[in-house]
């Protein structure tokens, strides 16, 4: 990637996360180029990607929601109600904005990190992947397998990453995104197409 300075977006990140925030960014960002390794993907945009994924997280809600309506980004009922869900498009909007990243691939990773979307890229499906089993991450069912799988099958371990948050999310009774279920759906549908 001309122009685009990993160490210094590192530096910058530092400075705007909370040390716990900042220890999960570089999981995702070490964990993303690891999968870019294994499945053929750009290792740096991979690192890019994760780096940024988050850079909005530890933003207030107002602020979030002031940026959103500030630059006609457009709000959903359920971001409305869980302000929580807009750090992915708050956060793509940042990476253009502050630290000049223009790459599509990259931005539509970072915006789509949270609920996914059908038809993502490879790039999109190692950052949703690399955020849910960076080293960091303790509690989610199952961790292990995703963890093997992810290294194994791409499809497969979003797949089973879709399913258990979904599952996760109806057992706390959490308002589901409709690109979450929209995401599940079409990948199971994908799924059904291959014959294994
Ligand atoms: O920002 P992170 O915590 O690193 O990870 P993230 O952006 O993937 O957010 C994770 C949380 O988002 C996790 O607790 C599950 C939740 N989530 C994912 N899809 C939905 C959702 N929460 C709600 N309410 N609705 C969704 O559709
Ligand atoms: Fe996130
Ligand atoms: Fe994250």
């Amino acid at each position: 990637m001309k122009n685009v300075d990993v160490r210094k977006i590192r530096k910058k990140m530092e400075k705007s996360l909370d040390s716990k925030r900042f220890e999960h960014t570089l999981g995702v960002a070490y964990t993303a180029s690891a999968l870019a390794m294994c499945h053929q993907a750009d290792i740096e945009k991979a690192q890019i990607a994760g780096l940024l994924h988050d850079c909005a997280k530890c933003m207030s809600n107002e602020k979030k929601t002031d940026i959103c309506e500030k630059h006609q980004i457009p709000v959903t009922d359920i971001e409305k109600h869980n302000p929580f869900l807009l750090h992915a498009k708050v956060g793509r909007y940042l990476a253009q904005k502050q630290f000049h990243i223009h790459d599509e691939d990259i931005l539509n990773a970072i915006m789509n990190h949270t609920t996914g979307r059908p038809e993502m890229s490879r790039l999109e499906k190692i950052i949703y992947i690399a955020d849910y089993i960076e080293p960091g991450r303790k509690q989610a069912p199952g961790l292990s397998k995703v963890r093997r799988l992810a290294f194994q099958d791409l499809d497969r371990a979003l797949l089973k990453i879709l399913k258990d948050t979904l599952d996760y999310l109806q057992s706390i009774d959490s308002p589901i995104d409709p690109m979450t279920q929209k995401t599940y759906d079409f990948y199971i549908r994908e799924a059904g197409k291959v014959i294994h």
